[in-house]
């Protein structure tokens, strides 16, 4: 095998003759966009979207300048430093074609771990129009019962008493606007990218609630100057594999410590408001809508919400990827019913969209068998997810007499999980949540109190009061208990 070739820019034109790479100049560039939370997905979807805007011409003014807050963003930092911030994202089709490109939208990449002082510098700087986020659906830190912001957790409570050394996104954001207002520079947009309804009027709320408490003048000139549009974000995005890396070597002669792999499909539904300019992404097949609510709603209950399903049933059952579950046909049919008779009735109509059609392509999607993508990241922070994807689609249709049997399974199969810690072999099971303790805790009285789970009302609101959901819940779990062979149970239930 030849030596791969090292992924930097002073190699890039013998690496655009193995695949296509970037061709605009990167260094003249302004940083237009700063991001927070540079995992794979951002590197799969947005700025991809850049890039590709990019490669039009239509960008200078727009790439992007990385930001990590957290200390297990130096890895891919120090990468990124290496690779002057280059990296390659393949995309897997369903047939075994692969397709590799080179990104070239971020141009730059800041830590504010150590010292926070680059970051809020860059987020300052006048070049800085929008900053967006993908900080994962537990990083809003808002209480689930209440709506409001959680002012308990001890980060904030440090970056109120020392506004000068932010910890989390809130104090970044807040010490910055309070820079640009002092320098008489104009806001930014903040564009949330998480999977949450409602992202950028919920990211409001809570920014406004930490400035508030931090300095009321502030609160109120962010009120009145920065805008928060609410978006839709949707690309299939595995965590990448030793594989991914070797094979990109082998197979393609490029040498990259962290690349991305992703499916095919890609949308991005974003309300058109920004407060200080935007890129014209509409010109690479980014849809601006006045109003996203039902796109999000129709996004997070069938595909976020089906991913858990096959992800919680799917550990359980000794499945170790979306794609295994789609191979079984019991795990499709139920998926479907799931989908049909709990998801689909609360969604209402979507102008514009005929959601079998939606639905048809969801499931051909999971069904990719080179996505690989493994059921514990799906499983991986459940606590932070299924309140928002799953857990509100039960009491809509407790409302209004509904189906709730198959959404209420997976609650079922998530006590267990938290519970067990090992699959129905007996094999351990990863669990990654930030309440993995409190959730185990809860979920180990089961066996005296069935509804033990289902008391944490910060996850589950006042779905312990309804007689309906209770009785079968009990049911459901006791079976699960009695027999982790949850694929015989599925089956009685389709
Ligand atoms: C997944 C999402 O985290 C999850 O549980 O459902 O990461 C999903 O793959 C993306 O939202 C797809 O757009």
């Amino acid at each position: 095998m030849k030596t791969p070739i090292h992924l930097q820019q002073q190699n890039l034109e013998e690496v655009g003759s193995l695949m296509p790479v970037p061709t605009y100049t990167r260094k003249d560039n302004k940083t237009g966009i700063v991001h927070v939370g540079v995992g794979g997905f951002h590197r799969a979807h947005q700025a991809y979207y850049l890039h590709q805007l990019s490669q039009l011409g239509q960008a200078s003014a727009w790439n992007i300048c990385g930001i990590g807050i957290r200390e297990g963003d130096q890895k891919l930092h120090d990468i990124f430093k290496e690779q002057d911030n280059l990296y390659t994202l393949l995309i897997k089709h369903p047939d075994g074609k692969i397709e590799p490109q080179v990104i070239g939208s971020i141009v730059d990449f800041e830590m504010g771990f150590a010292d926070p002082e680059p970051v809020i510098g860059r987020m300052a700087n006048a070049d800085t129009r929008i900053v967006s986020l993908t900080i994962t659906e537990g990083g809003y830190n808002f209480n689930p019962t209440t709506g409001d912001f959680d002012f308990d957790n001890l980060d904030i409570q440090h970056e109120l008493r020392h506004p000068n050394d932010p910890k989390t996104v809130y104090g970044f954001l807040t010490a910055a606007l309070k820079r640009r207002r002092e320098n008489g520079l104009p806001a930014f947009t903040i564009l949330s990218c998480d999977n949450i309804e409602h992202n950028g009027d919920m990211l409001r709320k809570m920014l406004l609630s930490f400035a508030e408490a931090q300095d009321a003048r502030l609160a109120d000139w962010i009120g009145k100057e920065v805008s928060f549009p609410n978006c839709m974000v949707d690309r299939i995005t595995p965590v990448t594999a030793n594989a991914d890396i070797e094979t990109l070597a082998q197979n393609y002669g490029v040498d990259d410590a962290w690349p991305v792999t992703c499916e095919p499909f890609i949308q991005w539904v974003i309300e058109d408001n920004f407060a200080n300019g935007r890129p014209e992404l509409e010109k690479v097949g980014v849809q601006f809508v006045p109003d996203v609510a039902p796109y999000e709603k129709m996004k997070l209950r069938l595909l976020n919400a089906g991913h858990s399903v096959l992800g919680l049933l799917g550990t359980i059952h000794g499945h170790p990827t979306i794609n295994a579950c789609m191979e079984d046909e019991t795990f499709v049919i139920y998926l479907r019913a799931f989908l049909d008779d709990e998801a689909t009735p609360v969604l209402g109509n979507i102008e514009g969209i005929d959601l079998e059609d939606y639905k048809d392509i969801l499931l051909k999607r999971f069904a990719n068998p080179n996505i690989k993508d493994s059921v514990s990241r799906i499983c991986s922070e459940s606590s932070a997810k299924l309140p928002k994807f799953l857990i509100p689609t039960i009491q809509e249709n407790l409302e209004t007499g509904g189906s709730i049997k198959f959404a209420t399974l997976i609650l079922a199969a998530w006590c267990y999980y938290s519970d067990k810690g090992i699959d129905r072999h007996g094999q351990p099971i990863e669990i990654i949540d930030a309440m993995s303790s409190s959730l185990h805790k809860a979920a180990e009285q089961t066996k005296t109190d069935p509804l033990a789970f289902i008391r944490q009302e910060s996850l589950f609101g006042n779905l312990i009061n309804n007689e309906r959901f209770t009785k079968l819940y009990t049911e459901e779990v006791q079976k699960i208990y009695e027999d982790a062979n949850i694929k015989e149970y599925m089956k009685h239930m389709i």
